[in-house]
């Protein structure tokens, strides 16, 4: 008997549509729930993020939204608790096919960061049992050197100041401006974010700089109507709010609709979860 059989992976295809200057358009995962990352990975989202820095995701539970993001056709995908190379490495091994890395503030932060992503002799990662490697077309190490997808956080204003030298570190494959941290780095309220700020100006500033030195810049967005916007700004990785976001969102929206007044304990201006 043959069985259901399975997909192989071929190219990532984030990557891909970066390097062919598409945009991408990535969720979230706060919720720690493979269900949850189950019933997200169809809708037709690009990537999809397990947050494994702000969220109490567990190790196996990880390993389960990886298997359900790619069971429903998406790429998986997680932001790192840090620049370190026992999470990237634990967290390739377990089946992400690119790291989001927090807090790059300088150029040897991204080669650190790229140097982890790649095995030798490109770069320091650690040859082992990946839970991929039955998945992908072809050789193992060489697929993995090339897929991988490489995404710097930019959040502070010292990355911000520095982002032609840590774009322009090869292997950096895109960057992803955190908003909020940006914010709390340049010591403002976050209802002081928006149009016309200082911190929309360091925001188009890294715009700028990653497309002159050709690195696709990304960001975390409030949601679709910022999605957009930003795209048509040249923006090319974002992520839609998160999981938590959308669902909070829609019951306050329902208890609205419902004609009821509770506590308002939802999300504001300036949350992006
Ligand atoms: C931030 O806004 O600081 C983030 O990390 C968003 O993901
Ligand atoms: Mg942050």
């Amino acid at each position: 008997m043959p069985g259901i059989g399975f997909t192989r992976i071929g190219r990532n295809p984030v990557k891909e549509a970066l390097i062919s200057g598409d945009a991408t358009i990535g969720g979230w995962i706060t919720f720690s729930s493979a269900v949850v990352a189950e019933a997200m990975a169809p809708l037709g989202f690009d990537w999809l993020a397990v947050d494994i820095q702000h969220s109490p995701v567990g190790w196996d539970t990880t390993v389960s939204c990886f298997r359900a993001i790619q069971l429903g056709g998406g790429v998986p995908m997680a932001r790192i608790p840090w620049n370190d190379p026992v999470w990237m490495q634990r967290t390739l091994d377990a089946g992400a096919m690119g790291l989001i890395i927090p807090m790059i503030n300088c150029e040897a932060d991204a080669v650190k960061a790229v140097a982890n992503m790649h095995y030798s002799p490109a770069g320091e990662r650690s040859y082992g049992g990946s839970r991929l490697r039955p998945y992908v077309q072809g050789d193992w190490k060489s697929w993995s050197d090339a897929n991988m997808l490489c995404v710097v956080m930019i959040e502070t204003v010292e990355a911000a100041q520095h982002s032609d030298e840590i774009l322009s570190v090869p292997g950096v494959d895109a960057c992803f401006i955190g908003p909020v941290d940006l914010a709390l780095s340049m010591g403002i309220r976050l209802d002081q974010m928006g149009p016309g700020t200082e911190h929309e100006a360091l925001i188009q500033h890294v715009l700028q700089v990653g497309q002159k030195v050709g690195t696709p810049v990304g960001k975390h967005c409030n949601d679709g109507a910022e999605v957009r916007q930003r795209i048509a700004e040249g923006f090319q990785f974002l992520a839609c709010a998160s999981d938590a976001r959308f669902m909070t969102k829609q019951a306050q929206d329902e208890l609205a609709a419902a004609g009821v007044e509770r506590r308002k304990t939802g999300s504001k201006k300036g949350e992006l979860y």
